[in-house]
């Protein structure tokens, strides 16, 4: 239900909300906290490769301390639970490895089925932050450069002809250079679907770049990690 509300208005493709992503790793109760005051449409859940962080303990620790809705963000296939108000099921389309395009949700999808779990299929987009990301690391493939906006287009556009339901244009967990507000408006014009923006979103400048640019859903991780009281600040963008 949580979910469904959600999603509803974010496929409204106009207006702009805060995700909150939280690496189990590194779960912070106070960023829970501070989220219930603050203008946050929803936390995500996940990590490219999870040390020791329990993604279910996790989500029922944020669910103990906030009614924001939980939306689990997966890397693989043990990043998946019950008890989360839905997922936001990741396909690498900008790379080239077979296991990240479909492999690992040949694996997910049956465990989704089980849990009747809520669930969007997002194309992901990873694009160059200026550092190797470790999204890049785990998956072993080539982020796209963010002056080949042609082919970034192109991939957008072909993963919305393929029945994807959300765009995920990502620069890597903190990347030093964000996704650029030029390239968020090309693909926003060119594509229909929610356009879902991370990676490097740091300060309050930044999140109004991306928002202006016409990003759906913002995702910011690592800055909170850092800061916690930087989200009263960002969250004010909304
Ligand atoms: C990573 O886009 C997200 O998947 C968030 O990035 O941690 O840099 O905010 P940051």
């Amino acid at each position: 239900m949580k979910f469904n509300s959600f999603i509803k208005k974010l496929n409204k493709r106009n207006g702009s909300q805060l995700a909150v992503l939280i690496d189990p790793d590194k779960f912070n109760p106070e960023l829970v906290k501070l989220a219930n005051t603050c203008k946050v449409s929803c936390f995500l859940v996940g990590g490219s490769v999870l040390e020791r962080g329990n993604i279910k303990q996790t989500v029922k620790a944020i669910k103990a301390l906030s009614k924001i809705p939980v939306i689990l963000f997966p890397g693989d296939e043990h990043q998946l639970c019950a008890n989360a108000d839905g997922v936001f099921l990741p396909s690498l389309v900008s790379g080239r490895n077979p296991d990240y395009l479909i492999g690992k949700q040949v694996l997910m999808a049956p465990q989704i089925k089980k849990m009747r779990l809520p669930h969007l299929s997002m194309a992901y987009l990873l694009v160059k932050g200026n550092r190797e990301s470790s999204t890049q690391k785990v998956t072993d493939t080539q982020p796209m450069g963010q002056s080949e906006t042609k082919k970034i287009i192109n991939t957008a556009l072909a993963a919305q002809m393929l029945g994807f339901q959300l765009l995920y244009l990502e620069a890597g967990s903190g990347a030093a250079n964000s996704v650029a507000a030029s390239l968020i408006r090309a693909v926003k014009e060119n594509t229909t679907l929610p356009l879902i923006v991370g990676g490097g979103i740091s300060t309050r400048a930044k999140t109004i770049r991306v928002i202006n640019a016409g990003a759906n859903l913002v995702v910011v991780g690592n800055a909170f990690e850092k800061d916690v009281y930087l989200l009263p600040q960002i969250s004010s963008c909304f």
